[in-house]
């Protein structure tokens, strides 16, 4: 089969914006794993560093070319130390998974045992032995979970991990209620020299806004992330301590051990999204909690299955809903599409089988939240949702109304413009 290259080109182009305008114009994205960068990080997120090459740490490098790039991972390393308080940053890796990657790498010899809250409570792929655990010839095992508390079981973890002394205990996931016990947890796992670590991934924003515990400070030997849930910067990962030893095994696990280039491109965007955190984090933190107990409220006085009403329902950005008795996560997310409602299907602690029906939806606010969203806008949305999933209506009439309503929320909130800093560009992305 040969392609027409002209209407493959003019394919991509259409691709992009019709992708562009769907999900960044007209939809409600409540995927609680992404968001949307400022427009001044978007605007510097595009730049020469792209295409380079700095492989090495800073001071250390194995090209030449790479002052300013050094320059600027300098910058972000420093303001990645101050505004989450740790020691030592690595902002190399390209993901939060290959953050995770680098730790298991440093610290653990395959066979090892590490701990990590089951799949069905919210585990990260790359916590578990079907991800980079697996890879690494890593014993997995659940810490036990409560789901009365929707949260791990403290006793019994503890009980655990004296019995089993595993070599890392993983706290945080992808589904992310309420804060884990890191400093309840801590004396079993230093004494049987284990390592905590705390995934802060689908939370970075909320410890940045001091909305949520700062694992460090709780005495997390280390927390990884992503750079793009909560904290609204490009695509990218990260990894903090306040213990040299550990992060000079990390350094090395990171390269030469799991990158060569670090796409150093998005360092840029990166650096003014923790400028604009330190500016405006505690704000936009403080909204998105708010507003995620506004969504969950209303969802519940409208006759959704709200998870953790006995415990206020979530303390983060997120909200889960069981909609087992509405046909289950998969159907229900997929006729939430239809109404341009974008939201993930999850599994619950309480389904039997993972890879079964999964009964939850998972909600994250704090996208929405970016765009300006507030408690009136969480009511409309929960009403939005009801009547596509509880009142049955036909999702094309409620996607008609979602366009129009999302309309009115285009501009980004709690960041830069490039106009903000002199810079004189009408910045649009392709639509
Ligand atoms: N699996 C993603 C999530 O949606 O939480 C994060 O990588």
């Amino acid at each position: 089969m040969s392609l027409d290259i002209d209407s493959a080109l003019s394919r991509v182009l259409d691709l992009v914006k019709v992708h562009n305008r769907w999900r960044r114009l007209e939809s409600i994205n409540l995927i609680a794993s992404e968001n949307v960068m400022s427009p001044l990080a978007e605007y510097v997120y595009l730049n020469d560093m792209e295409g380079r090459y700095a492989e090495g740490t800073l001071g250390n490098r194995y090209y030449q070319g790479t002052k300013y790039i050094d320059a600027l991972e300098g910058l972000l390393t420093d303001l990645m130390k101050q505004l989450f308080h740790a020691k030592f940053v690595d902002v190399r890796p390209i993901s939060g998974t290959i953050a995770n990657t680098a730790v298991y790498a440093a610290l653990t010899e395959p066979g090892d045992t590490i701990f990590s809250i089951p799949i069905p409570a919210g585990s990260h792929i790359s916590h578990r032995a079907t991800g980079a655990p697996g890879v690494l010839r890593l014993k997995v095992m659940n810490l036990p979970w409560n789901n009365d508390e929707f949260n791990v079981d403290i006793d019994k973890s503890i009980k655990l991990i004296r019995e089993v002394k595993p070599k890392i205990v993983i706290l945080g996931g992808s589904v992310y209620l309420f804060p884990h016990p890191v400093r309840e947890l801590l004396d079993a796992v230093h004494e049987v020299n284990a390592i905590l670590l705390h995934d802060s991934a689908h939370v970075l924003g909320l410890i940045a806004g001091r909305v949520f515990p700062n694992p460090l400070e709780l005495g997390a030997d280390v927390m990884t992330s992503s750079t793009h849930k909560t904290f609204p910067g490009p695509q990218g990962g990260v990894i903090f301590t306040n213990n040299e030893e550990l992060f000079s095994k990390i350094q090395r696990a990171v390269f030469p051990g799991l990158t060569s280039n670090y796409h150093h491109h998005r360092y840029a965007a990166t650096a003014v999204t923790a400028i604009e955190m330190i500016k405006f984090g505690e704000a936009y933190a403080k909204q998105i909690v708010e507003n995620a107990r506004t969504l969950a409220e209303e969802l519940h006085a409208l006759g959704f299955n709200v998870v953790a009403e006995n415990k206020g329902f979530t303390s983060t950005h997120q909200v889960l809903v069981d909609v087992a008795k509405l046909g289950g996560g998969a159907k229900s997310a997929a006729l939430l599409e239809e109404a341009n409602i974008i939201v993930s299907k999850t599994a619950l602690p309480w389904d039997k089988a993972f890879r079964g029906e999964l009964s939850g939806l998972r909600l994250g606010v704090q996208e929405m939240t970016r765009f300006g969203m507030g408690k009136d806008e969480m009511k409309a949305i929960a009403e939005f949702m009801a009547r596509v999933l509880i009142k049955g209506e036909d999702p094309d009439n409620v996607r008609k109304e979602v366009i129009e309503f999302r309309r009115e929320f285009t501009m980004i909130k709690y960041g830069f413009h490039p106009k903000d800093v002199g810079i004189d560009v009408d910045l649009r992305i392709l639509v």
